[in-house]
């Protein structure tokens, strides 16, 4: 079955059974207040749009039984895995919070929302930079299941996200961004990092919103 949803700079074409539901960091640190987004002086208010969204469209993706991946950024609780460079730019990484230590795998912070907690099955990726594929195993999970194409959600749209999109388009797989389901602590940046996606034919990829995306479902 094949599936084409709006999007620019064209329709996104894809068969649920080869495409993946990526979700990016959708932890407390980044949309709770008295995280690691508040410590770096940000309204994290503003990436709370995107979480119902993005729960529709979570809900058809396991209906359909597409395979769903749920990203955290974070660090081992040694830290033998951060940079001294990330690090050093005062990212308060593993100093205590309301939330535990920040961004340090197993604290309360670091961990999913409620709202959208990976249900059994779903495949939970732990990652020690913005990209999801840099020093992690999703490559090779993708290939093993046969996926071709990524719909990516998740925050904040020019960091995390645009760095997956990027690493991506360079291993060859299609990927849909849904604007709805990112956000940004710059409002301003969340747009134009989507323009810079879906640009020059589709130079990353394909942007779009979870309502088409929704509509062109089975
Ligand atoms: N997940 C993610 O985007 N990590 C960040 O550090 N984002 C910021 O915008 N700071």
């Amino acid at each position: 079955m094949t599936v084409a949803a709006q999007a620019l700079p064209g329709p996104f074409e894809f068969a649920p059974g080869t495409t993946a539901l990526v979700v990016i960091d959708m932890q407390r640190d980044f949309l709770e207040p008295g995280g690691f987004g508040s410590m770096l002086g940000n309204d994290v208010s503003l990436l709370q749009a995107a979480v119902e969204p993005l729960q529709r469209v979570l809900a058809a993706a396991r209906d359909l039984g597409m395979t769903v991946i749920h990203t955290r950024e974070g660090h081992r609780p040694d830290m033998a895995d951060c940079p001294p460079a990330k690090f050093a730019r005062g990212e308060f990484i593993g100093t205590d919070s309301p939330k535990g230590r920040i961004l340090i795998r197993g604290e309360y912070g670091h961990d999913f929302v409620d709202e959208l907690a990976p249900a059994p099955g779903e495949i939970v990726l732990d990652k020690p930079g913005k990209g999801s594929f840099y020093a992690t195993d999703l490559e090779l999970m993708l290939r093993n299941r046969g996926i071709t194409s990524l719909i990516v959600t998740g925050v904040t749209t020019e960091v995390c996200v645009h760095t997956t999109v990027r690493e991506a388009n360079d291993r060859g797989f299609e990927c849909l961004v849904l604007e709805d389901c990112c956000g940004s602590y710059f409002p301003e940046f969340h747009e134009v990092a989507l323009r810079m996606i879906s640009a020059q034919g589709g130079i990353f990829g394909w942007v779009g919103s979870s309502a088409d995306l929704l509509a062109a479902l089975p």
